[in-house]
């Protein structure tokens, strides 16, 4: 984000404008209990329906659309294995000329992983880069009773060091779409990104699934070079530079006309699904297909009450699946990924790609662009499949508040106190070398002060959480994101959060697990201790996260499974050799 062109007000956004019921009455008979103990037994999912074109909300086995996944999953005992092969080579994505780029299996974006709801996902990482460490993160996927296949390097393991290999195994909990990233410093805006694709059903139907969609900002610098320059211009109290362009399943013509558009094929009267996911280091994008409308479904991996809209806002790290109809005249139409200039920052480029019906020879489409919505509004209000409301009774108690500021730290040994920014009372600042997971497994409670660790209420219990921007920092919007839990966005507003006046939304709050602290203002979020582990909350613009700005929860330690100790030691001992003689050192808060 830039800190000088943010309009204070405005928001990630949608327009929506109608609501559509398009999932079978049965289905939507759902318990709206929050209490874990008793919601094993008493959701009556499916029972017999197919998922099919017309008949998304079915899933099989007793599990839909209806069924809330935290409560209840299906096991297929299937094991899906995906290998990632991580090199330092180099890309050119917009044909303005080839740069150093981290690949995975050689290609920019990362290959699609995908598995189906109840599988056991099975993914081979090998570092082979000479010059960096790396982690892999499965954004939003919950990690139950696997927190150390979470892959925050400091964290839940240490760096994987050049030439060694990891196998993250967990149980795919969920359905939807989402995304996995490095969390190795600010490696994922040099390549290190790829779709997560999870088969499920849907609350809206479709005949078509397009697959993923990526969209996000490209620099023709190195991810390094921007988050050195970033820190630098923090300092001076100035914003990061600019992206360059922004790319579109990984491509995009550049400003002198060079590179190719992506290019997608479709049938009069089909519908399509597509899977948009936000992998961008820092700016807002907006996203329309001239003259079609987008039934969105799901945000992040929520299912949501559908609804249409012409244009879509995705914060870094969100997602939302939408059925778009082909129902115009048959012809070329200009999708569009554009920075959110009206609302939020940056030069005026823009993410293109063309949408050709089949039956019409592709041509440079000459469709106009939906006029921009008059006003930002925050698309998290989309209301949730599965209303479940949030007990506000221990919210005085357990509330905790984290104000959004600017200090100093010293983030490498010996080295100068420089601006970053903080979280509560701290800077997070990881240890590469003793991960907090470790701390847990020697029941060793010392965590030092720049862990930034918060512990959680007991098993069970709500966490209510405010994250408030200072009053004396830059009013630039920050994309928050947390590991472990989807959350409950209870509120969001402009100024100082104030009880009396806040109006809370404890009877439907929106779910999702990434969602934006407003420029100036604050975001209230609920989240039930239910998966014990060590989970970061951070701002998922890449340089703010480098700069500090994260913190993580320690919840139930004592009731936290474990990885494998043997591999979890080697894998320290590998990093630990690697690192005496490394030719770069951590230089920032090294997630
Ligand atoms: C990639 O290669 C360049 C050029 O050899 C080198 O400077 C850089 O450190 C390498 N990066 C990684 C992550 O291996
Ligand atoms: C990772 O590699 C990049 C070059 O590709 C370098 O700029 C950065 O300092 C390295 N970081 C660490 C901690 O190895
Ligand atoms: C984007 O690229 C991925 C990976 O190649 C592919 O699976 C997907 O279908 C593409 N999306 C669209 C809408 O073309
Ligand atoms: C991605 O998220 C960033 C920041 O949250 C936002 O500025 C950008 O517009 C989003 N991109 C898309 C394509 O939605
Ligand atoms: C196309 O489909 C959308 C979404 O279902 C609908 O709102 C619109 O009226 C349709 N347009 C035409 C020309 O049929
Ligand atoms: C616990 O961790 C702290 C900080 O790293 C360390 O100083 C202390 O020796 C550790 N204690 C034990 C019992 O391992
Ligand atoms: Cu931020």
């Amino acid at each position: 984000m830039r800190f000088h062109q943010i309009a204070g007000v405005c928001l990630t956004a949608f327009s929506a404008l109608t609501a559509a019921a398009v999932v079978p009455a049965e289905v939507e008979k759902r318990a709206t209990s929050t209490s874990i103990a008793s919601s094993t037994t008493s959701k009556k999912a499916d029972a017999q329906c197919t998922n099919g074109p017309t008949s998304r909300a079915c899933w099989k086995n007793g599990y839909s659309i209806a069924t809330d996944f935290d409560q209840k999953f299906p096991t297929t005992g299937k094991t899906v294995s995906h290998s990632l092969t991580i090199t330092n080579g180099t890309c050119n994505p917009d044909g303005h000329g080839e740069r150093l780029c981290l690949l995975i299996n050689n290609q920019y974006p990362g290959p699609v992983v995908n598995a189906a709801w109840g599988d056991i996902l099975s993914v081979t990482v090998t570092n082979a880069m000479k010059d960096n460490g790396t982690s892999i993160h499965w954004h939003g996927i919950r990690q139950y009773h696997s927190p150390g296949y979470d892959g925050v390097n400091g964290i839940t393991e240490c760096p994987l060091a050049p030439g060694q290999t990891k196998t993250y195994t967990f149980q795919v909990s969920q359905f939807g779409t989402s995304w996995y990233h490095a969390h190795f410093s600010s490696q994922y805006g040099d390549g290190v990104i790829g779709p997560i694709v999870l088969d499920g059903p849907a609350s809206a139907n479709y005949d078509e699934d397009l697959g993923p969609y990526v969209l996000n900002d490209w620099y023709y610098q190195t991810a390094y070079q921007i988050n050195s320059i970033a820190s630098v211009n923090l300092a001076a109290g100035g914003p990061p530079p600019n992206a360059d362009n922004i790319l579109i399943n990984g491509t995009n013509k550049n400003a002198n006309g060079g590179g190719q558009y992506n290019k997608v094929s479709i049938k009069s009267g089909k519908k399509y699904r597509l899977r948009l996911i936000n992998m961008s280091v820092d700016n807002y994008i907006r996203v329309t297909l001239d003259n079609h409308v987008m039934q969105v479904m799901t945000s992040d991996f929520i299912p949501v009450k559908s609804f249409y809209t012409e244009t879509l806002l995705v914060a870094i790290g969100q997602r939302y699946d939408v059925v778009i109809t082909a129902n115009q005249t048959a012809g070329s139409y200009w999708f569009r990924a554009d920075v959110a200039t009206d609302c939020l920052s940056g030069n005026n480029f823009k993410g293109l790609a063309v949408w050709t019906y089949d039956s019409v020879t592709a041509a440079t489409p000459t469709s106009s662009a939906y006029a921009n919505p008059a006003q930002c509004i925050e698309p998290s209000q989309a209301a949730p499949y599965w209303v479940q409301p949030v007990p506000s009774g221990t919210f005085q108690q357990n509330i905790g508040n984290f104000p959004i500021g600017l200090t100093q730290a010293q983030v490498v040994p010996n080295g100068d106190a420089i601006v970053v920014w903080s979280l509560g009372s701290e800077s997070i600042n990881v240890d590469w070398e003793k991960p907090t997971l470790q701390y847990v497994m020697y029941k060793n409670t010392s965590y030092p002060a720049a862990f930034n660790a918060i512990p959680t209420v007991n098993e069970g219990a709500w966490n209510y959480v405010l994250v408030q921007q200072g009053q004396r920092v830059p009013p630039v919007p920050h994309p928050f994101h947390l590991h472990g839990h989807d959350f409950f966005v209870l509120g969001q507003g402009s100024g100082t959060f104030d009880q009396s006046t806040a109006s809370l939304n404890w009877a439907t709050p929106p779910r999702r697990d990434t969602a934006t602290v407003i420029g100036g203002g604050w975001l209230a979020i609920a989240f039930n201790s239910n998966n014990p582990g060590t989970w970061l909350m951070h701002c998922h613009i890449a340089w703010h996260v480098s700069e500090g700005l994260g913190l993580q929860f320690i919840e139930s330690p004592d009731q936290i499974t474990l990885p494998d100790q043997t591999q979890f030691s080697q894998q320290c001992a590998a990093w630990d050799k690697y690192y005496q003689t490394a030719y770069w050192k951590k230089d920032d808060s090294g997630i």
